[in-house]
């Protein structure tokens, strides 16, 4: 599955470096439509056909988009079409290499801001939330059974740019090539997260992580900081809900997934007391709807009801 995702990236980013290399027509396009198109004449919501594209059912930006459907007299009767991540790039991917109107469910830390020329649009309502940040939370009862995994996950912390970096690379070869190269070239982050801890022989830790690029690189750079201390590490990708649910339940050790406080605060509320949240990560993640920057609006309240 993860192979797939990749290859779609890829043809999709192919798409992008396609449509960037006719830079002459896409200029032309753009005064040709921007122009002529801000005088109102283009209805923007009835060329996306009243529809946003999503990404998979169970992520929390979906969630918020439905919840955004609801709360926005400008998005009555509006449909999101959800599917997976990397369909939602293809079509973003073609609809921009044809300069085609289009509104997606777009995030940071990702790469598609740096490849695509897209814009988020403003969200007065807040339903997408503002900054948000991604936690490390773990089952309650760790510190005592593991207390040297317990202490790395707790001085686990870098920046959106590192993950970035991570998520960039992977594009060209497998996310563990990836976040090997971003830890031989960052040592003294690396080293701050497991320095003065005790190795263990072996000890397995079982973590849980949600299946998107954002959170294989956090997953396989923690997998490395665990391994040099001697942990045996499985790292299982699931739904955000399950995420929680998993360490609630004692299945799962720890996680680095959660985004926090909006796109997974139902899930961390459904199973609040029954973890352990060693707070915060990584700051200035955010999600929100996404659109090219040739289209000539600035807000979800731009758009128009379908009814
Ligand atoms: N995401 C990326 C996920 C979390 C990580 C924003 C697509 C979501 O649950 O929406």
């Amino acid at each position: 599955m993860f192979k797939l995702k990749k290859l779609s990236i890829v043809a999709a980013l192919s798409l992008v470096l396609a449509a960037c290399g006719g830079g002459d027509d896409t200029s032309d396009g753009d005064s040709g439509n921007g122009e002529g198109e801000s005088n109102g004449d283009v209805n923007y919501s009835e060329e996306v056909d009243y529809t946003i594209i999503g990404i998979e059912p169970g992520a929390g930006i979906t969630q918020a988009t439905n919840n955004a459907i609801e709360e926005y007299d400008s998005l009555a009767g509006w449909t999101q079409e959800e599917s997976s991540t990397a369909a939602m790039l293809t079509e973003l991917g073609d609809a921009i290499e044809n300069e085609e109107e289009i509104i997606v469910a777009g995030w940071n830390p990702h790469f598609m801001f740096a490849q695509y020329d897209i814009k988020y649009i403003d969200d007065p309502k807040g339903v997408y939330g503002g900054e948000e940040y991604i936690s490390t939370i773990v089952r309650n009862g760790l510190e005592d059974d593991m207390p040297e995994a317990y202490q790395i996950l707790d001085n686990f912390n870098w920046t959106l740019e590192d993950m970035e970096s991570i998520m960039l690379e992977a594009q060209e070869k497998e996310m563990e090539v990836a976040a090997q190269e971003w830890v031989d070239e960052n040592q003294d982050t690396f080293n701050s997260w497991i320095e003065g801890v005790d190795s263990v022989d072996g000890d397995q830790i079982e973590i849980v992580a949600t299946p998107w690029d954002s959170e294989r690189a956090s997953g396989e750079v923690l997998r490395l900081a665990l391994e040099e201390k001697g942990y045996d590490v499985t790292i299982t990708p699931v739904d955000p809900q399950i995420v929680f649910q998993a360490i609630a339940s004692g299945d799962a050790d720890a996680s680095v997934a959660p985004w926090m406080p909006q796109t997974h605060g139902d899930f961390y509320a459904e199973y609040e007391g029954e973890f352990e949240d060693l707070g915060e990560n990584l700051t200035g993640a955010k999600i929100g709807l996404a659109v090219p920057t040739y289209m000539d609006i600035e807000s979800i309240e731009d758009l128009e009801p379908a009814e």
